[in-house]
């Protein structure tokens, strides 16, 4: 069955703006905003907690099989710091934000990361790890890459991809 809407990741190295954006995305298209950090946690697709990294050990196998009904309805804007799990099949484009490193560092020490994991997000972001990810798991068409260092930057980053939407809904309207 074709979707009728179409599936978004928002991906890229915490602190890069992914909530804010699928937020403000969610609210001018209708689409839903889908925060996977919240799935995995409500529908327990995990094996435990990460102490070392402060994060969820996530079951991809139990998460994929979470999302799969939603994914083939389409309309979801994926917010995750990670791409590469998705099957391409399910999604139509992959937003990879960025960020300078300036800025991503007192967004982290804002949140009060510990110098260790706020230094791993930091050598991250400078290794363009997630935009890598993106562009080895999705056909090259469909990855684009966007800076979110300013506010002016998010209201184009959303301007351009509600953009993307309205025309992806005439292109593939029945
Ligand atoms: P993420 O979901 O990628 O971890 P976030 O949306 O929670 O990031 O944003 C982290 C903080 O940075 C939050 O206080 C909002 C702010 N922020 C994000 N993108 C921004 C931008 N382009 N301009 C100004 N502030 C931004």
């Amino acid at each position: 069955m074709a979707r009728t809407q179409p599936n978004i990741i928002v991906t890229g190295t915490p602190g890069v703006g992914k909530t804010t954006h699928c937020e403000m995305l969610a609210e001018r298209t209708g689409l839903r905003h889908v925060s996977i950090n919240q799935i995995v946690k409500d529908k327990e697709c995990h094996e435990g907690w990460d102490d070392e990294f402060g994060c969820w050990i996530v079951d991809e196998d139990k998460l994929l099989d979470a999302m799969e009904d939603e994914a083939k309805v389409g309309g979801s804007i994926i917010d995750w710091h990670a791409c590469d799990l998705f099957p391409e099949s399910w999604i139509d484009l992959v937003v990879v934000l960025r960020v300078d490193s300036t800025t991503l560092y007192d967004r982290l020490a804002a949140r009060k990361y510990p110098e260790a994991k706020l230094q791993e997000n930091l050598d991250s972001e400078i290794m363009e790890v997630l935009l890598q990810e993106a562009r080895d798991s999705y056909a090259e068409q469909m990855v684009v890459e966007l800076q979110s260092n300013t506010s002016d930057d998010m209201d184009s980053n959303v301007d351009r991809i509600e953009q993307w939407i309205m025309q992806w809904r005439k292109d593939n309207a029945e």
